[in-house]
């Protein structure tokens, strides 16, 4: 009984050890792929990755590239998020869409899923809804956020 129970215990170390090791090659394969994945034009924060294709697309064309490719646009929920975006941005000196709108209500900006604004970086005097038609909300490159009409184009980054 008793040396029965260690052959078990041996033979159960000896496949712990050929799991880890399974698992420090799968890690490092993960590792290698995010970075190819990530560049040039992605950034990885948390658990999201941001992904540009560096073209241009009004909100509606821009929603629809990004729900295609099984992503959505940019809900920056954080600092740290939106910093991210801006090193994007910034790389291709161009403002982005964001996801949110407020088309719901005047005023009230929210997700894609409803939910009001966790975090924002709305530029000085923004929103200010100009011409009475700014539902939509871009990104500059200096991270600071603006309404803009939904209508114009703007570079398309990914959520994913
Ligand atoms: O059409 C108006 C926009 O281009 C922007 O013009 C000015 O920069 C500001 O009034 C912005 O708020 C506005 O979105
Ligand atoms: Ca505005």
């Amino acid at each position: 009984k008793g040396e029965s129970g260690l052959a078990e215990v041996n033979a159960l170390r000896q496949r712990v050890g050929i799991l880890e090791e399974q698992l420090q090659r799968l890690q490092n394969a993960f590792s290698q792929y995010k970075k190819a994945v990530l560049f040039p034009d992605g950034r990885s924060v948390g658990e999201k990755i941001f992904k540009t294709a560096g073209s241009e697309k009004t909100f509606q064309d821009a929603q629809q590239v990004c729900t295609q490719a099984g992503g959505q646009l940019p809900s920056p929920r954080s600092a740290a998020e939106n910093e991210a975006l801006t090193q994007l941005a910034t790389a291709q000196n161009k403002a982005a869409f964001l996801s949110m709108t407020d088309t719901r209500k005047e005023g009230t900006f929210i997700y894609p899923t409803g939910e009001p604004l966790v975090y924002s970086n709305w530029a000085p005097q923004e929103p200010n809804n100009d011409g009475g038609s700014e539902n939509c909300v871009e990104i500059f490159p200096n991270g600071k956020w603006n309404d803009k009409a939904c209508g114009e184009q703007r570079l398309v980054i990914c959520e994913f």
